[in-house]
């Protein structure tokens, strides 16, 4: 009854032509988005480093991603991408990055072209990627000791966010499909989509294309779909408007002194409760 049967990701991107993904930083986060339709939650190292209101500069090891990540698939019905940053080091912790994430029952991970440690591609001091064939090695690493067929490697370069351009990250993603990614992921912190759509036209669809819409927000579904994406990831959206929701709820209690012009906003407690499957639980008898 407790239990949660999820398809892996692989299986979820076979039976839809765009996978839509939102991203969540808990299992509550989470669950809602699963409840609005999205295929997929984004375990975001953004919104986990944020949630402890710590930098995404890989400070938080790699088992407290883990555990983030896997406590979001537990409660889901729908599969988890977990953000695993560079994989946490070189190609040893790859491996063992794998193993624990495979292990833990995600079926899809996602890993950057960035050196270790990592910054939020957002951040202002500039980027340095590391060496094309080092990552391509990592993704091999990846896919070599993967314990089951299904799992699904993402390759995501960072040549747009470093600033090296269209053909530079053309180049590496065919690199990294050659070494075997499932899916390459093309970011860009860019405030149009051009330099995207130039990749997309110039990618040769070897393997399905993953983008992140945060500084293009305008690029409606339709169009993501009609330009050839697979996958794409809203990857921090649901903690920028919590924050936003938070704030303004404890200062209006704060200023009000008391919560009557609140209670019409906010989720009641039966609300929770359903999320939190209680008579699920009731049932089992204390
Ligand atoms: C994340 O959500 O952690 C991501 C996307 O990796 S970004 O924050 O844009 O790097
Ligand atoms: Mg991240």
């Amino acid at each position: 009854m407790l239990k949660r049967r999820y398809p892996s990701f692989r299986s979820v991107l076979a039976t839809h032509d765009v996978v839509r993904v939102a991203g969540a930083h808990h299992a509550l986060s989470g669950v809602l988005a699963q409840e609005a339709g999205f295929q997929a939650v984004w375990s975001s190292s953004f919104e986990v480093s944020a949630s402890r209101c710590l930098p995404d500069a890989s400070i938080l090891s790699m088992t407290e991603y883990l555990e983030a990540a896997a406590n979001i698939q537990k409660a889901l019905d729908i599969p988890v991408v977990a953000d695993c940053d560079t994989g946490y080091g070189g190609n040893y912790n790859v491996a063992h990055m794998v193993h624990e994430f495979e292990g833990a029952g995600i079926t899809a991970v996602c890993m950057e072209d960035k050196l270790f440690p990592k910054m939020n591609s957002f951040a202002s001091g500039g980027q340095t990627l590391l060496d094309t064939a080092a990552f391509a090695s990592k993704i091999q690493t990846a896919k070599t000791v993967q314990a089951t067929e299904d799992f699904f490697v993402i390759a995501r370069t960072e040549a747009l966010i470093a600033g090296a351009g269209v053909d530079e990250a053309v180049t590496r993603c065919k690199a990294y499909a050659d070494a075997g990614a499932d899916a390459v992921l093309i970011h860009s912190k860019a405030r149009t989509k051009d330099e995207v759509l130039a990749f997309l036209d110039q990618w040769d669809n070897r393997v399905p294309v993953v983008v992140v819409p945060t500084t293009y927000p305008d690029w409606h579904i339709d169009d993501v779909r009609s330009a050839g994406v697979s996958v794409v990831i809203y990857a921090n959206q649901g903690m920028r408007a919590a924050l936003t929701t938070l704030r303004n709820t404890y200062r209006a209690i704060y200023e009000a002194g008391d919560t009557t012009a609140l209670e019409a906003e906010i989720a009641s407690v039966r609300d929770i409760f359903d999320l939190q499957r209680m008579a699920d639980w009731q049932k089992l008898g204390a």
